[in-house]
C-alpha cells in the first residue's frame, strides 16, 4: 500500500514538473552519455565568442549556446546543428561529435541585421 502511495506520488511529481526543458521529452534531442567538451557560445551583434576553439577530437562536445544582444542561429557548416537563440533567454544545450578532424566553421543562420553575413568564426577539432 505504501508501495503504490509512492507511485502516485510520482505521477503527481511528474505532471507538475514544468515542461519544456525535461529530458526524455518527446521530440527532446537525445543526450549522449559524457564526459563532454564544454564550450560555452555567446552570440552578440555581429560575431561568436568561444570559450575555447580547439576541440579534441573522439570527444562529444557540449555547446552551451546563448545570446546577450538579439536573436541568431547557432549553426555549424556541413552538420544538422542548427539553434535559434534569443537573448534573455536560458542558453541553449546542443550536443555534437565532430564527424572528423578538421576546421569547422560556425556561422549565423537568422537574419539578424546588417552584420548578419560577417557572423562566422571557425574551431578546430584535432
Ligand atoms: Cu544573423
Amino acid at each position: 500500500m505504501k508501495r503504490r502511495f509512492a507511485w502516485w506520488l510520482s505521477l503527481v511529481f511528474l505532471a507538475a514538473t514544468p515542461t519544456g526543458c525535461s529530458v526524455g521529452e518527446v521530440g527532446a534531442p537525445q543526450v549522449p552519455p559524457g564526459p563532454y567538451q564544454v564550450v560555452h557560445v555567446t552570440a552578440s551583434d555581429w560575431k561568436w565568442t568561444l570559450s575555447q576553439q580547439r576541440l579534441k577530437y573522439g570527444k562529444t562536445v557540449e555547446f552551451l549556446v546563448k545570446s546577450i544582444q538579439g536573436v541568431h542561429g547557432f549553426a555549424i557548416i556541413g552538420s544538422n546543428v542548427s539553434t535559434p537563440v534569443t537573448a534573455g533567454e536560458p542558453a541553449r544545450v546542443v550536443y555534437w561529435n565532430p564527424p572528423a578532424k578538421g576546421v569547422y566553421t560556425i556561422a549565423c543562420n537568422v537574419y539578424c541585421g546588417a552584420g548578419h553575413r560577417s557572423m562566422v568564426t571557425t574551431f578546430a577539432v584535432d
